[in-house]
């Protein structure tokens, strides 16, 4: 699943550049019976299977360096957002943990996760898309990633306010037209039209923005 998504584009050039070293392992490659076993029943029954501790444990030992956050993505984890996304990519290295069945054992989320992240309140199959979206908003913060035009959205976000509407040529398409204002070539009335577009629409559509 991750080798498609971090090998496009904007993650694709970080990597190539040297920005941004990205390396995926096989919990399996920490396992050491014939059928490299990651997964076992609950104790005390219920559906499902969960990743058990001794693979995890090997493979963080092995991997985790001095400097390393472990990152646990994880339905339980508190909501990953812009200002956690700052936070991890000052840090020198990161390790994502992510689980596949129904979750992990315990013993994981205790004594090997530094933090436990969550990308939002749905069910899923596994943990790698989670990943990729925290590992996507992280790389595009580093230096050198992105071009200028980019850090403009980023400026936008740390407002805590969702985007203007905006348009681009035609000034005309089937008979839509963009409001006379971006056209007027007045600048001051400009920034105010799109900082009272951008309040209306956070309101409207994420008062919890607000
Ligand atoms: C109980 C969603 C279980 C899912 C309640 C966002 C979801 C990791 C995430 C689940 C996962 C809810 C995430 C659920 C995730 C083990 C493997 C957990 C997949 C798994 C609301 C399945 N952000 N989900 N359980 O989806 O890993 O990070």
């Amino acid at each position: 699943m991750f080798a498609g998504p971090l090998d496009e584009s904007i993650i694709k050039r970080a990597r190539s550049a040297g920005l941004l070293d990205l390396t995926l392992y096989q919990l399996r490659d920490w396992t050491h019976d014939r059928h490299k076993t990651v997964d076992d029943r609950p104790f005390g029954g219920g559906p499902g299977m969960l990743l058990k501790p001794e693979p995890i444990f090997a493979a963080v030992e092995s991997l985790a360096r001095e400097n390393t956050r472990v990152i646990l993505l994880s339905p339980s984890g508190r909501k990953f957002d812009q200002s956690i996304a700052h936070e991890l990519a000052q840090q020198e290295h990161l390790l994502f943990l992510t689980g596949h069945y129904e979750g992990f054992d315990e013993r994981i989320r205790e004594s090997l996760a530094d933090d436990e992240l969550s990308i939002g309140d749905y069910v899923l199959t596994n943990g790698a898309l989670p990943a990729m979206v925290v590992i996507d908003a992280v790389a595009r913060l580093l230096p050198g990633v992105l071009g200028d035009n980019a850090s403009a959205v980023e400026e936008s976000f740390s407002h805590g306010l969702l985007e203007y509407p905006q348009y681009t040529r035609p000034a005309e398409f089937r008979g839509m037209k963009v409001p006379d204002v971006l056209v007027s070539g007045n600048h001051a009335e400009i920034a105010s039209w799109r900082l009272e577009q951008a309040k209306l629409r956070t309101k409207a559509r994420r008062p919890d923005l607000i």
